[in-house]
């Protein structure tokens, strides 16, 4: 008891009584709920200090007598009801279905055709040496992560023999997987970038929506998608960072799309960077997909690079959730290329002023089986092939739904499922239609009408192209 309640409880304001006690308790219950109710008689300043000790004689008095049976309410009683995540929601319902033949296609997690989650060969055997290895221990990592594997991210993006690499001018942290890169990113920019804005692409990863604001960025958006031919708005995306301001933050997804799997081809990848640096904007690329979209490293790092060796600065995060399948340990790596390594070192400092209060340092076991499979020439190759298996999957997942919805005749134009890039098809059923498949079919994917592809089976296939059919045809 403090000294403050002490001397308010021994003041004679006590509970005795029936009456008094009711009165109290009638006090109390508001308090316990929380912000809104009785306002006026908490108030604040001037008279608010004897009705804050009114408050905390009621409480003492209520805690003392028996006589008050007031329900246990809770300081949240009255917090709005949360709405699931949109994308990792899917999954939390498919999880609540009891039926077996449901099917998750919410999520882009990667699926062996038996539909089961794919541990890598290469990361089973970095993981077995890192375990059979008694020298390790398990201290913290410095602020900015494992030094190994903040080398080898930024080679596996830029090129090991890039110009921006060999002259120090990239300063990478390791943080917690694609989004905590996003976010530190975005917090660094938030405190130290001329104009705080960001313009993502409509549609965009839902996520790019809140992670931006959330770290004091002002977000608005740029055209990309033109839902009429299911490919990319070129000529408005142009537009739209012309007229954009000079110095603006512009988000790109560096491959494959998400949710659209549409991407610029390497001719209008270069003409978006002309308009980028003549408007001396700051590109950041979000690269959670390379190699998962093409089956090739260095095909998917096409954007990156050409923006990289124009010398201009720009910002990257990277994820190894996808293409190492390591979604739950969370790696990946934020690097800042600068026009000097003297820049880089100082955005190196600030970003671990970021850091230092937000995690303190970043984890470590993942890290080390990035290091442990970049490091290793041999471990290096062997991941290129499974990484391609899998790439190569997606793809073959893509011939087959359209193969099926051609075979029932399904109204409409599929060849979009073919021509898009990566894990996602952005299918065009609108909520309605995702709406029915859930309920009838119990296929589960994203509201705005993407199906996760590295989801989907040889054996579930037939299934999701009835249920797309008999949307397509029933459901407006
Ligand atoms: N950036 C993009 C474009 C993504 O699609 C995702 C993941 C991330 C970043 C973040 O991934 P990470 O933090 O796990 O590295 N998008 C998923 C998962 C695969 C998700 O929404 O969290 C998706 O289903 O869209």
């Amino acid at each position: 008891m403090t000294d403050r309640l002490r001397a308010t409880s021994s003041s004679g304001i006590g509970c005795k009584g029936k009456e008094r006690v009711a009165a109290i308790a009638g006090h109390i219950c508001p308090i316990a709920g929380g912000p809104g109710d009785r306002e006026g008689d908490r108030g604040g300043g001037g008279g608010g200090g004897e009705v804050s000790r009114f408050d905390e004689v009621s409480l003492l008095a209520a805690m003392a007598s028996e006589e008050v049976h007031c329900a246990p309410i809770s300081a949240w009683a009255k917090l709005a009801q949360a709405p699931e995540d949109p994308i990792l929601g899917v999954t939390v319902a498919y999880n609540r279905d009891p039926n077996p033949v449901k099917l998750n296609l919410g999520v882009g997690a990667y699926r062996t055709d038996e539909g089961k989650p794919y541990v890598l060969h290469v990361v089973r055997r970095a993981e077995a040496a890192l375990v059979g290895d008694r020298s390790r221990n398990k201290e913290y990592l410095p602020i900015v992560g494992l030094a190994a594997f903040n080398k080898l991210s930024r080679a596996l993006a830029f090129g090991a023999d890039h110009p921006a690499v060999l002259s120090n001018r990239i300063a990478t942290v390791q943080c917690l997987s694609g989004t905590g890169s996003l976010r530190v990113g975005a917090e660094f920019m938030a405190q130290h970038y001329h104009t705080p804005v960001i313009y993502v692409p409509v549609p965009t990863w839902g996520n790019h929506n809140k992670v931006f604001p959330k770290a004091g960025l002002k977000l608005l958006t740029y055209r990309y998608y033109d839902p009429a031919t299911r490919g990319l708005n070129f000529a408005g995306m142009i537009d739209d960072l012309q007229a954009a301001p000079d110095g603006a933050v512009i988000l790109l997804h560096a491959c494959a799309h998400n949710p659209t799997g549409v991407d610029p081809l390497p001719e209008q990848w270069d003409a978006i960077r002309q308009v980028i640096r003549a408007k001396r904007q700051l590109p950041f690329f979000d690269s959670a997909y390379q190699g998962f979209a093409s089956g090739d490293l260095d095909v998917d790092a096409y954007s990156l690079r050409s923006f990289a060796a124009d010398g201009g600065e720009m910002a990257l995060a990277q994820s190894f959730a996808k293409n190492m399948g390591l979604y739950g340990e969370r790696v990946g790596a934020l690097s800042m290329v600068c026009a000097t390594p003297e820049a880089a070192r100082l955005v190196e400092g600030q970003l671990k002023l970021v850091i230092r209060p937000m995690y303190s340092s970043p984890p470590l076991h993942g890290a080390a089986i990035v290091a442990t499979v970049l490091g290793d020439e041999k471990l290096f190759q062997e991941w290129k092939v499974e990484l391609k298996g899998m790439a190569d999957r997606i793809i073959d997942m893509r011939e087959k739904l359209y193969q099926a919805l051609v075979a029932r005749g399904t109204p409409g134009n599929w060849t979009h499922i073919l021509k898009q890039i990566g894990m996602f098809t952005f299918t065009g059923l609108n909520k309605t239609q995702v709406d029915f498949m859930r309920e009838k079919y119990h296929v589960y994917m994203t509201g705005d009408g993407r199906i996760s592809m590295a989801g989907l089976s040889t054996s579930t296939v037939p299934r999701l192209a009835n249920a797309i059919d008999d949307a397509v045809r029933n459901v407006a």
